[in-house]
């Protein structure tokens, strides 16, 4: 048996020791923790990117290409398929792994999918922890996909220093989204599937939303651009690399607040979902465990309590005093 803790073998580069370490973050398992602290200090250098978007909208595919572009250029990739809608890991990776063949074979990439809903709800916690493994093993780029466009992708995406908005032509309901609130976390806009008619329309729209929101990217001097992509046809990657690049050095050299107000967003959600979930552990753990909180929920069932009458009943037994 190796005696070297798991967190040696990681900064050793050692792909077992690093999977184990990101499943014991997936399970939420302590014994991460120590791993972890001893990891942080060597982490820091990866590039963390973000892809996000509708299933299906061809992330997987994109992220395959676009491996590639990263492998001919000599820089190592951790990639994390982060599924928020799946309460098991592993679904959605299958046919990740056929899209991915050849990127398994290649020890300059690991790629790993994590259920990752915490006990208590957080995703970025954990998302956050695995980058910092990776990072400490020494990938130089991390890619995150992330199903979906609601709240978790927009907490997934400031996880990340560059995040790709993927849609395709047509998705009206996407366009909402991006307009209701996603169009904040873009710093690139992609269009894939753009052998599909209708791309030069979602392209306009794209554009003029960007155009509209101008002011906002006034202040930072990146307005994101809107790319076309044909994923399996491998075309637009190119362009979409150099995309990334570019946008890492804006944030690097021409806006160094930029890189330190996006480091503290990032370490903010993770502090914040790391401190929700030991918080939650110890108040759960308190008042009797997830049984006694069961029968409480009985009781209100059984209209012996109220909801709100629990809640400050418990509040008053973890925090003493009046706490409302
Ligand atoms: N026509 C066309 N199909 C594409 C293109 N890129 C990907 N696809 C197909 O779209 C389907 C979905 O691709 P994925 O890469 O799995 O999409 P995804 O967004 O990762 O899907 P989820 O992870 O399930 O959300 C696959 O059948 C791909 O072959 C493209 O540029 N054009
Ligand atoms: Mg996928």
């Amino acid at each position: 048996m190796d005696n070297n803790s798991l967190a040696d073998r990681v900064l050793e580069g050692d792909v077992r020791a690093t999977a184990r370490l990101i499943r014991l973050i997936d399970d939420g398992d302590r014994a991460a923790r120590p791993e972890l602290a001893k990891l942080y200090k060597h982490a820091g250098r990866a590039h963390i990117v973000g892809f996000t978007g509708s299933p299906g909208v061809g992330k997987s595919t994109l992220v395959d290409k676009i491996t590639t572009k990263f492998r001919e250029h000599g820089q190592k990739v951790g990639i994390l398929a982060v599924d928020p809608t799946s309460p098991f890991s592993g679904g959605a990776i299958l046919g990740d792994r056929i899209r991915m063949q050849k990127h398994f074979v290649d020890e300059g990439v690991f790629i790993r999918s994590m259920a990752t809903r915490g006990k208590f709800g957080g995703l970025t916690g954990s998302t956050s922890d695995a980058a910092v493994v990776l990072d400490a093993m020494g990938k130089d780029i991390i890619i995150l996909e992330t199903v979906g466009v609601g709240q978790d992708e927009v907490d997934v995406a400031h996880s990340a220093h560059t995040t790709v908005l993927v849609t395709i032509p047509g998705m009206g309901d996407d366009i909402q989204a991006i307009k209701a609130g996603l169009m904040e976390i873009g710093d690139l806009f992609v269009v894939n599937k753009a052998d599909r008619e209708g791309t030069a329309k979602t392209v306009r729209e794209l554009k003029f939303m960007i155009h509209m929101s101008s002011e906002r990217y006034q202040a930072s001097g990146w307005v994101p651009p809107v790319m076309e992509t044909m994923a399996l046809e491998e075309r637009g990657i190119d362009e979409l690399y150099t995309a990334i690049m570019d946008h890492r050095a804006h944030l690097m050299n021409n806006a160094p607040d930029e890189w330190r107000s996006r480091e503290r967003r990032r370490l903010r959600n993770q502090v914040l979902d790391q401190l929700r979930d030991g918080v939650m552990e110890r108040i759960i753990e308190k008042i009797g465990g997830f049984e006694a909180l069961d029968d409480l929920i009985d009781q209100i069932i059984d209209k012996k309590k109220d909801p709100y009458g629990v809640n400050m009943e418990l509040l008053q037994n973890i925090f003493g005093g009046n706490s409302l």
